[in-house]
Order: C-alpha cells, then structure tokens, then sequence
C-alpha cells in the first residue's frame, strides 16, 4: 500500500490520471455515490439525458430528506419520480422519514478506504468512518454514476493534531468551531483536512462526523480520520463488521501544515451570526436572551447527541419564553431513542419533536422571530437562511444548545451545576433498513415507468459560449457570498426541478422595493442580446453545493462571473453549465468596476485557449473606457467545456 497520510493512500489506489503532487489535476474512480432530493431530481434528469440506463459505481443511494414539507405538489412530484427513477437506475432509495442522508449514509453505508461523492456539501461527514468523501454538484455525480471518473485538483494535506481528552461539557462541535475560528472559511480552496494525534482515541464515529461535517464550512475538499479501533467498534454496532479496515496515516506521514488542538484546554465555542467562522467562547456571550432553540442537522443529532440532550432534560421544563425542537438524524436515531425512553424526557420538557429531515436547517420552517436569537445546532448560520431577514442564528454544541433552552439565555451546562453524564456507544445499533429500497434485479428495473408530474422540467442546455461577450455587469457583490445568497431555499426549496421558476430568485436578498429585481433586469439584457456579467470580491460561492446557483444565473443570460477568489465547487458548477469564471488581477480593478458598467471580451474563445491572461475593454457606466486584464485558471479539458456550453453540449 503507498505510503503516507490516509488521504494520499485512498487518492493512491483510486486514482486513474494524473501526478500525485499538490494542484495538480486528477481524476480518481468513485466507488459510492449518493443525492439528496434537493439536489437529486437535476442529477437523475442530468444522468439520463447521459443515455445511461444503469449506474456504474459499486453503490449509489438517492435520499429524500431535503424537501419534505410538501406545501404544494411540486415536493411530492420530485419524490416520486426520484423513486422511480432510482428503481430504473439500479439505486438504493431512502426514503422520506429515513433520516438526513449523511447520518444514514454514515450509519448504513460508509466504508473506510472508500470514495464518496455526494451532491451536497456535507457529503465529508463520511470522513468520520475514513472514507474519502467529497462534495460536489449534480453533474458532477451523475458523471460518476454515468462510471466517469471525477476531476480534482491534488490536494494540500492540512493535518489537525488533536490531543488531550475532552473536559466537562466540550464536544466535538467545540473542536470544529475552534478550526474554522483557526482556519476561517475562506482560503482553504483544494486542501484535505486529516485528523490525527492523540486526542482521536477519545472520539467516537459519530463525534468525528460532526468534526467531518462541518468541516464543509472551511472550504476545503474533505476531511477525514483514520479508520481504527473505535471506528472498528462503530461498524460492528451497526452490523457492518465485514466492512472495517483499518486505515491509519504513517508514522512518518507529511503534511502540508499542521495545527494542533489539546482537548483538555478547549471551551465550549459558539459560531455567531452570521457565518460559521465569527467564533467566542460561549462565556462571552453568556446572557444573552434566547428565544429558539433547535437540536438537529446532519452535524449534531446522533444517538449520543439525542442522549445528553434526553438527560439534561429529564425532569426540567423549558424556558416559557423559548420554543425548543429536537430532529434525531434518522430513523435509527429515532427508533432507538424512542424504545429506550430517552423522547420522553424531551417531550415531557416541552420539547417540539421534528421528522428525522433537514427542516430548519435549510429554511423548511421553524424561522424566528424578527430581531430574535435562535440557538441552532447546526453548520450553517448565513444571513437569512432560516427563513427570517437579518436573523440572528448562532452554532452551538446540543449541551449549550440544551442548557440555554433551559434558562432563556445563553448559558454552559456547568453554570447550572450539570455533570456531564458518561455515554458510551450502544454494543449494537438498532437495525431496520425497512424504509431503504434495495436495487432491483435489471430485467425488473428495465420495466419500470418513470413517473414525470407536470412540475418536473428538464435541465436546461446553455448555448456555445459567444466568441466575444458584450457584458454588462448586473450586480457587484462583495466577500463570502454564499449559495444560499445565490440561489435561496427554504420556500423556494420545492422549485428545485423548475428552473424557470426557480431562476426568478436569484439573488432575491439583494433585491430592492420598487427596483426591478436582477431576474428581471438579466432578463431583459438577455433580451437585447448582451451577456450578464456578476462580479464579486473574496471567497465566491461559499457553502452549498446546490448548482442551481450555476444553472439559474445561466438560464439568466449569465456568461462569465469575475471574483478575487472562489469556492471550489461553485466554480466546478460554473464550469459545467458554461459559465466563465475569471479572476481580477489585485482589488484595485475589482473597485474600479461597478455595478450596470460594461466590460466587453473579444475572441473570448481563442483567449481561453492561449493562456491565462484574458484581455477586455472596461466601459464605466459613465462614459470613460481602458483595458482590463483578468486571470484564468482552467485547464484545457475545462476551456473546452465553457466553449461548448458546458458538460450536457459536449460530444
Ligand atoms: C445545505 O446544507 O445548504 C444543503 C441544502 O444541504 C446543500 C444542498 C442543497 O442546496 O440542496 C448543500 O450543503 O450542498
Ligand atoms: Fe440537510 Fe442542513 Fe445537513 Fe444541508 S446542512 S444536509 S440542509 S441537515
């Protein structure tokens, strides 16, 4: 086996092109695939307009857990056509109330040594068990049930030395939010994080995928931990004993940097509003009124998660001014919490009880009040995102998350003089795989019909990219703009198969009262036969994986989006669809542009193929016009593709 770090040993034997050395590009085969159905019903239309019938890879899931409101029809339509779609395919189909994809990916599918590419950005979470585990967007994954390998750049390896054992009520949240307060979420494009020290023997699998999970927020391709002992005793109790081997990083294993956390002196740490890296110590914002408070996501709503929380709870009420809701993260979660006594503890406490889905997490209900705080334990607390404008959404640990619901203020548990109790891992999970529908035999999945309702389109195609883009530019943004900026969710989450109208949100928060929204003002660029240009500054395309925040600006008219810096799987999106993403050189140009100015590329084609510099005439919406120059970073398989009009228009 190649020697090394855990990453560069599975990188090792899956990859099929290209030189193991930093930024350089390779391909490597994936063995797992899976989709979550706001992202899904895209990948399944993408796929089966790749004229494939059956899928590739040794194991790919399709998971309902996104959009399961169903206020409307639109939710369901998509669910059944991804069932029977999924059937046809040769896919296991999770269905809605099986839980959130990566807890129950995690639970029932993961395997050390193994790759994953998942069509939301949380897919790491499966760097808990060791297995390599990247998000991407749709496209990209159904290329890789299509049997394609997938495309990325070698990474940096950053290695986390943990050691120590945790004190009182620290958790893995903790650790987690100490690294982004460390690394912040931008600047981390095309590294891995791998865990390693110490300090890991005291973490469990599903402590680690909190760590895993969240690490998405970084920016970063992946993060892993080894498969060992404790990841060992993880698979045995959940019946996938078969499924262990151990995967451990060398003695001698470099990385690119290393930063080190002892567990012993870490505090509990909160993210503040509004994005994942504004990190204190819960102590300094002790007091502060809360009025919600949520247990869940794929981040924090595991069975030992729900079981501190059941514990803290046990014979107390809620605070009578905080609406608390608890979603275990699946239906294993569920069940077992429910047969062992630990819900009714919750309950009897007040406690709203969600399904095991995303909900809240992805502005699916339960928004706060204005002006108020909302506890979540979540990964993501972007402005707006639940649902409310200007919200004030911040990331805890489900013991402070619990602690507060108890006092109506940000409080630690120790303040209420809490010991924290001993949970160990259950000897054996409880295991009911009665709500996943197995792969069917081909002679059967050949017979299936496809459901298609009414609501359900088709991925649109862009056109060949112009040889010369009259832009002009639409909107000028500035630093970590996230998707869900881009394309938001919540209510809109159901549109997510109609890209007409889907695309009429775009940049919906930016919008103004009594102005034309951008929907309307790309549309009638687009109208007169000139290109939408979107500029932006640090760190573009934060968060999300959903490339409906490629697809729609796309079906808008957009042409090419101009940063300092981007997010690597925005920018693989953008690359997919056909839109040109180019680099300012420095932010003085990135100042002089403005919004409604014109930036015209001639022979944008013959540019893109002769190397990295990209030559156009930058007219201000005044009058004075100069040259300006941007950067590229593609390589030729991608100039070739943004060409054509993207991946769906090449031969
Ligand atoms: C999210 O957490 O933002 C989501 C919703 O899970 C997304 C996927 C999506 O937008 O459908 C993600 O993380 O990729
Ligand atoms: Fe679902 Fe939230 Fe996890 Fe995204 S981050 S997969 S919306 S629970």
């Amino acid at each position: 086996m190649a020697k090394g770090t855990v990453t560069q040993k599975i990188l090792a034997s899956h990859i099929v092109e290209g030189k193991q050395t930093v930024n350089s590009d390779i391909s490597i085969r994936i063995d797992q695939t899976l989709t979550q159905d706001a992202t899904g019903t895209m990948a399944y239309l993408e796929l089966e307009a790749m004229a494939v019938d059956r899928v590739k890879t040794q194991l790919s899931v399709s998971y309902v857990d996104h959009n399961t409101q169903q206020n409307g029809s639109e939710n369901n339509n998509d669910h059944m056509y991804l069932q029977t779609v999924a059937a046809s395919q040769g896919l296991y189909f999770s269905r809605p109330g099986n839980g959130i994809c990566h807890q129950v990916h995690l639970e029932r599918f993961g395997v050390p040594g193994k790759t994953l590419l998942g069509s939301d950005s949380h897919t790491p979470t499966n760097g808990g068990i060791g297995m390599l585990s990247i998000g991407a967007g749709g496209l990209d994954v159904a290329l890789a049930m299509a049997g394609k390998p997938f495309r990325l750049s070698y990474p940096k390896i950053i290695g986390v030395k943990l050691s120590g054992k945790f004190k009182g009520f620290v958790s893995a949240k903790d650790v987690i939010l100490k690294v982004l307060e460390t690394l912040t979420t931008k600047g981390n494009v095309g590294c891995v994080i791998e865990y390693f020290g110490d300090g890991i023997k005291g973490l469990s699998v599903p402590e680690r995928a909190t760590i895993t999970n969240m690490g998405a927020e970084l920016g970063v391709t992946t993060s892993i931990f080894p498969s060992d002992q404790n990841t060992r005793k993880f698979l045995a109790a959940e019946g996938r004993s078969e499924c262990w081997i151990e995967f451990l990083a060398d003695e001698d294993a470099q990385y690119d940097k290393v930063i080190e956390i002892d567990l012993d002196t870490l505090e509990p740490l909160a993210a503040c509003p509004s994005s994942p890296d504004l990190i204190k110590k819960v102590k300094e914002l002790k007091g502060t009124k809360v009025n919600q408070v949520i247990i869940g996501s794929c981040t924090n709503s595991s069975y030992l998660d729900i079981c501190l929380v059941s514990k803290m709870l046990e014979g107390r009420t809620v605070h009578h001014e905080v609406s608390l809701s608890v979603a275990p993260g699946s239906k294993q979660v569920f069940e077992m919490a429910a047969r062992n006594g630990l819900l009714a503890p919750i309950i009897a406490a007040g406690a709203r009880i969600l399904e095991s889905a995303c909900g809240p997490c992805i502005g699916q209900g339960m928004s706060p009040a204005d002006d108020c705080v909302s506890l979540r334990t979540f990964n993501r607390n972007f402005s707006g995102r639940t649902g409310t404008r200007n919200d004030k959404a911040y990331l805890v640990s489900p013991a402070v998350a619990t602690a507060s619901a108890l006092t109506g203020m940000i409080t630690t548990p120790d303040e209420l003089g809490f010991v924290r109790p001993v949970l160990e891992l259950p000897e054996k999970f409880m295991i009911n795989d009665n709500m996943i529908i197995p792969p069917i035999p081909v002679e059967e999945s050949k017979k299936v019909k496809i459901i298609r309702k009414p609501t359900l389109g088709a991925p649109p195609h862009n056109s060949a990219l112009p040889s010369t883009i009259e832009g002009r530019v639409l909107i000028k943004v500035g630093s970590k703009i996230t998707t869900d900026h881009i394309m938001p969710a919540g209510k809109h989450l159901k549109l997510r198969s109609n890209i007409p109208a889907y695309s009429k949100v775009v940049f919906e928060c930016f919008n103004k009262d009594g102005e034309l929204s951008f929907a309307e003002k790309a549309e009638a660029l687009k109208k007169s036969g000139k290109h939408g240009i979107i500029v932006a500054e640090e760190s573009y395309g934060q968060g999300s994986s959903r490339e409906h925040a490629a697809i729609c600006p796309m079906y808008l008219g957009i042409k090419a989006v101009i940063a300092l810096s981007m997010e690597r799987i925005h920018t693989a999106n953008l690359i997919n669809f056909g839109i040109v993403p180019l680099f300012f050189n420095g932010k003085k140009d990135y100042e002089r542009i403005e919004e409604n100015d014109s930036i015209v590329i001639k022979n944008i084609d013959t540019q893109l193929r002769l190397g990295n510099n990209i030559k156009g005439t930058h007219l201000k919406s005044g009058g004075q016009s100069g040259e300006i120059v941007f950067k590229h970073f593609l390589n030729k398989e991608n100039v070739e593709i943004i060409i054509a009009g993207g991946v769906l228009n090449m031969k």
